[in-house]
């Protein structure tokens, strides 16, 4: 286990992380801070890496892949994995007496990992996270604009509410490439070929539709996750994730109720089944796929082959939805990131954005960084500004209704300044009948493709993330700071 012992006074440092999958935190802290671990097991399962979980110690950060410590002069220390196909890089820096010690540990086959001191630790984060991109062949098509279910209609979604938004949007000649059906159209998770109660129609007859219309067709998945109430979880035990202890499947995670199995990827007949479900949809017609809840594949669990690492599992089942689904774009959420890069053509870079700033139940009095509100997702998604060189990346959407929405002016402004800033991946939830002219130009707006722009300092921030642009400062804090009122994003004059 590499350990590097860094001399400086702990109290002056900064530490910037990434947390292990789409949805986990990734933040710029004062390193003698705490780093938060949610207080249920569920929330961790679903929201960090129960393996590799955040420190819950003051002065002790960890951190996936990537990890820097911040000189208030901006110099300090970058450790970068350089190759993560089949390994999960942990850093963790643990603050001492005038210094901070530095350990990096691998979990899957030995790769090399690059540690450099640095007088501009902005542009050292930049190249050696493009430098694993690099060697793992990041795929990094053009940017698409997605209409997406989702935020707005949630699991209730109907056939007739694509079709009706995509008319309108059709009438209106508003910018979308895709129009993306999310979760609700399926029977059950793993049954995803059977429509829900609801749904009124099927999903494959959808993508004709869209594509008169002018639109490519968009499917949801979560094509390692298995209903513990499905068609799939009777027919096929032996497909699914273990208790190491071998009591029977394992359950973990809550959502759509309670708990939920995976599959174990590492069984043959399981990748096959991943395969033919992906080469299935693309046959009805879906040119883009949204593969979510994904971190599943590399649960801890007992598998068919225990020679099989987690991120091997994982990235085993990502390479059978690819062979399946051909040339097709794939959009990975909730997903490992290092070790999705070279399959997916974009990925989740935080996690989702919602009607509401902030989510104080969850995010505050339980911990939880990884819950939806539109906060956590700018927080993480900035904190990741770099990750464009890995895939395209993918902030959420932006929330231009008034209507169905707690965000106020400054709020939108704000999820529209993240949009912006990234660079990546454009996508709106808002039913098109709920906005009015100025909503439908705050969406036009947000639908502007951009370049990926650099924060300014890694030194300062407005909040435990990365907020200094060149293009504009975020506050994403509750009180106003050097005039920028909370909750805002000023773009520079
Ligand atoms: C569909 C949604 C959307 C969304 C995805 C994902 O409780 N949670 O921590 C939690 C976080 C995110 C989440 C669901 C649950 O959303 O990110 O875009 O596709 O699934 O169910």
């Amino acid at each position: 286990m590499p350990e590097w012992t860094l001399a400086a006074d702990p109290s002056t440092l900064r530490v910037l992380t990434s947390g292990y999958q789409s949805w986990s935190e990734a933040e710029l802290r004062f390193v003698t801070d705490t780093q938060p671990r949610a207080l249920l097991q569920w929330m961790t399962e679903q929201g960090q890496d129960p393996a590799f979980p955040p420190s819950d110690e003051a002065g002790v950060w960890r951190s996936h892949t990537l990890i820097a410590l911040i000189r208030p002069d901006g110099g300090g220390w970058v450790g970068c994995a350089l190759d993560a196909t089949h390994t999960f890089t942990h850093w963790e820096a643990r603050a001492g007496q005038g210094e901070v010690t530095l350990t990096c540990t691998l979990e899957g086959p030995d790769v090399e990992v690059a540690f450099e001191e640095t007088a501009d630790v902005i542009a050292t984060v930049e190249a050696l996270s493009a430098e694993l991109g690099r060697r793992m062949n990041a795929l990094t098509p053009p940017p698409l604009r997605v209409w997406c279910s989702w935020y707005s209609y949630y699991r209730s979604v109907t056939l007739e509410d694509m079709l009706h938004n995509a008319r309108r949007a059709r009438e209106l000649d508003l910018p979308f490439d895709v129009f993306q059906l999310d979760d609700g159209f399926q029977a059950d998770l793993g049954d995803w070929t059977e429509p829900s109660a609801w749904f009124g129609g099927h999903a494959r007859d959808l993508p004709a539709a869209l594509k008169a219309l002018g639109f490519r067709a968009g499917l949801w998945l979560a094509p390692v996750l298995v209903g513990p109430h499905s068609k799939l979880y009777a027919a096929h035990p032996e497909y699914l994730l273990q208790n190491e202890d071998g009591s029977g499947p394992l359950l973990f995670g809550n959502n759509w109720g309670g708990p939920y199995a995976a599959l174990d990827t590492t069984h043959p007949g399981a990748l096959a089944w991943l395969r033919d479900l992906a080469a299935t949809v693309r046959g009805w017609g879906y040119d883009y796929l949204k593969i979510d809840f994904l971190y599943a594949a590399s649960q801890p669990g007992g598998r068919h082959d225990p020679g099989v690492g987690r991120a091997q599992a994982y990235r085993q089942a990502l390479d059978a939805i690819r062979e399946g689904f051909g040339d097709g774009f794939i959009l990975g959420c909730g997903a490992p990131l290092a070790t999705s890069i070279g399959v997916v053509d974009a990925m989740r870079t935080g996690p989702d954005v919602a009607p509401f700033w902030d989510d104080e139940g969850r995010r505050v009095h339980l911990r939880d960084g990884a819950t939806p509100n539109a906060r956590s997702a700018l927080h993480t998604a900035l904190s990741r500004w770099y990750q464009h060189t890995w895939y395209q990346p993918d902030p959420d959407v932006m929330i231009a209704r008034r209507e169905l929405s707690m965000l106020n002016e400054h709020e939108r402004q704000a999820v529209a300044g993240m949009l912006d800033v990234i660079g990546g991946l454009r996508a709106s939830s808002d039913p098109i009948d709920m906005l009015d002219a100025a909503g439908l130009a705050l969406l036009r707006r947000s639908l502007e493709l951009s370049t990926p722009d650099r924060p300014t300092t890694l030194a300062r921030s407005n909040g435990g993330a990365v907020t200094h642009f060149t293009r504009g400062t975020f506050n994403l804090t509750d009180a106003a700071v050097d005039g920028l009122p909370p909750h805002t994003y000023q773009p520079t004059s």
